[in-house]
Formats: structure tokens, C-alpha cells, sequence
């Protein structure tokens, strides 16, 4: 399988995450991709390609303007206004207040963008950014030319970044970004099947009221998990997309057994939709000491997932997502790839 990665992932390495009270050393750190590297080459998949630019008008196609210009924009704006730290807006506009005015200055304008404040930016964060949704892109074309799969090896990752949402260390939303790419190439239906351990609000939100992409999500339940407003299984798509959003919640200390029921039947979901591509947002955090989810899955169990998932037939991009166990984040990563291409 080809694998598509950028080392301008790099660019993007914030000193602080705000965890438990405190600023710790972010869990998504840029040495993540060190571990999947060189997995992916001990396993002999070593056909990797830099992707070049992002194509800018694929990512307009599911982002808000305003949204790609703050991106660009914002640490220059939040130095010149003397702020000696990393943008970490604290003012986000909750209940009751104005959802539709931006403010001029420039913590609430980072509030104003911000869906969770543990995700800091930094002045390499929209190259980053871009170079990661340049990866899904070039993964997607590999497929759209007839590859069977591709993986891009993608960092910062996507699925909770709304058209106008930064938060949970994602910036552009990668998944919805290759959905919509597959559209615009000739797949009626495409569907996206999201199996990190936290529910993909931002690629349910952009999809949600949409009939021709299918959203499917594994993860923790929203009473006990990040992002905590959104992925309950009641959530099923609204107007076009009604029937189209398909929700597993799990509770904590779920392991592999009932985690594949639910694989099989968000599956068996998009099979019977009539899924002509597939999009798989590969997030390996429902593993067992994965430092900040409650999942029970073992490094075997990733290569059961990835033969199920293969047993769709469908032409599949896999763009990486979470996992923070930073021993197996390779393994467990590279178990899905080889049990999809084994299958
Ligand atoms: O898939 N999403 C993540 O792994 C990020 C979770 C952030 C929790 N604060
Ligand atoms: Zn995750």
C-alpha cells in the first residue's frame, strides 16, 4: 500500500497542552510519526511520498473562509498584540451568547474559532495543517486512479475540525476533505468510517444534513468521553442526511469483542447504504494503554479491524487520526494496514 507523508507535520509542535489543571507536553506530539515510520518500513511499506502542496479549492470545498483565514492568520495577529505564549484562547461563545458575531480582538476571535482548549497554535501550525490534508489528498487521487487503497499518513489530524472549528489537535478535517474529493470525482456515495476512540464531531457536523456522504462512527461514549457534546447513537443524520449518521458509543473498559460487533455493523450500515468509497479515519486509541481513552483493544485486534474493513470491497483512503500509546502507536497503526491488505 502506498503511504503519503509530509515532514512539514514538523512545523506544528506546541510546547503546551492543557490537561488535568496544569500545561503538560501535548499527547499529540510530532514523535508519534516517528513510531509509525518506522513500523511501516520494518513491514516493508516503504513506497512513501511527499504530496506536495494542498490543493487550496478541495479544501475550501468543506471549510469556512473566514475559518481558513483566521488559520492563516491568527499567530501573527496574537503576537503582534504582544502575547508572549501560544495561541490558547480562554472566551468561547457557550449558551445564550452571540454564536454569529466575530469579535476585532484577538482572544475572542481565537475563542470565537475554538471548539476545545487543550489545542494550542503555534506559528508553524496552518503549514502543518496544510501539509497534512496535502497527504489525504494525494492518497485519495492514488485511489481515485485505481489504487485499491492508500494511506496518508496525516498529522495534525482532522476528524474534530468542523468548517469553522479548530480543537482536539485538529486544524482542517482531513476525512471530510478526501469525502468530498471522492464526490467531486464520480463516487455517488461515499462513506466514511471513523474508528479512533473519540467520535468525530467535526466530520459528522459537516455531513449531517448531507444524503451522499454516510458517517460512521466506534467510540467512547459521549457521557464519559471527549468531545462530550456530540456522538450519541440518537444522532442520525438531519433533512437529506436523515438515515446517514451512524453512531456506536461504547462505555468505558469495552474491549475488542463487542467493539467488532459494532464494526461489523457500521459496516454492514454502509454496505447496505451503497458506499461506492470509502474514507477510514484510523485513529488507534481504543487500544488498551492508550494514555487518554478507555478502550480495551489489543495491537492483534487492529489487524482483525483492518480484514473486516477490507471485506467492504470498497476503494479505500485511510487518513491517520489518533493514538497516543506511543510504544504501539506503529504497531497497531500498521496491524490495521496489513490485516486490510492481507484480507
Ligand atoms: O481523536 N481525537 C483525539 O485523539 C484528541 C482528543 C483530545 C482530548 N482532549
Ligand atoms: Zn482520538
Amino acid at each position: 500500500m502506498k503511504v503519503f507523508f509530509s515532514e512539514d507535520h514538523r512545523r506544528h509542535f506546541p510546547q503546551a497542552e492543557l490537561s488535568g489543571g496544569q500545561f503538560v507536553t501535548p499527547y499529540e506530539r510530532p514523535s508519534r510519526m516517528e513510531y509509525i515510520l518506522r513500523r511501516l518500513k520494518e513491514r516493508g511499506l516503504t513506497d512513501i511520498t511527499d504530496p506536495g502542496a494542498a490543493d487550496m479549492a478541495a479544501i475550501r470545498a468543506v471549510c469556512a473562509p473566514d475559518f481558513l483565514e483566521f488559520l492563516e492568520t491568527i499567530w501573527g495577529e496574537w503576537k503582534a498584540a504582544g502575547n508572549a505564549g501560544e495561541v490558547i484562547p480562554y472566551n468561547v461563545p457557550v449558551r445564550r451568547m452571540q454564536q454569529a458575531r466575530v469579535p476585532r480582538n484577538v482572544d475572542g476571535k481565537a475563542g470565537y474559532y475554538c471548539l476545545s482548549q487543550e489545542t494550542a497554535i503555534t506559528g508553524g501550525t496552518w503549514a502543518a495543517a496544510l501539509s497534512s490534508a496535502a497527504s489525504a489528498q494525494a492518497a485519495m487521487r492514488h485511489v481515485a486512479g485505481g489504487a485499491r487503497a492508500a494511506f496518508a499518513l496525516c498529522r495534525p489530524p482532522g476528524h474534530h475540525a468542523t468548517a469553522d472549528m479548530y480543537g482536539g489537535y485538529c486544524f482542517l478535517n482531513n476525512a471530510a476533505i478526501v469525502a468530498q474529493m471522492l464526490r467531486d470525482t464520480g463516487a455517488v456515495r461515499v462513506g466514511v468510517l471513523d474508528i479512533d476512540f473519540h467520535h468525530g464531531n467535526g466530520t459528522q457536523d459537516i455531513f449531517y444534513g448531507r444524503g451522499d456522504v454516510f458517517y460512521a462512527s466506534l467510540h467512547g461514549a459521549p457521557e464519559d468521553a471527549y468531545p462530550y457534546f456530540l456522538g450519541y447513537a440518537d444522532e442520525t443524520g438531519t433533512g437529506a442526511g436523515e438515515g446517514a449518521n451512524a453512531n456506536y458509543p461504547m462505555p468505558p473498559g469495552t474491549g475488542y469483542g463487542p467493539w467488532a460487533e459494532a464494526l461489523d455493523q457500521a459496516l454492514a450500515r454502509l454496505k447496505a447504504w451503497g458506499a461506492e468509497a470509502l474514507v477510514v479515519s484510523l485513529g488507534v486509541d481504543a487500544f488498551k494503554d492508550d494514555p487518554i481513552s478507555f478502550f480495551r483493544l489489543d495491537s492483534p485486534d487492529f489487524t482483525d479491524a483492518g480484514r473486516r474493513i477490507a471485506g467492504l470491497g470498497l476503494p479505500t483512503v485511510f487518513c491517520m487520526e489518533g493514538g497516543y500509546a506511543i510504544e504501539a502507536v506503529g504497531i497497531n497503526t500498521v496491524n490495521v494496514l496489513e490485516g486490510f491488505q492481507d484480507a
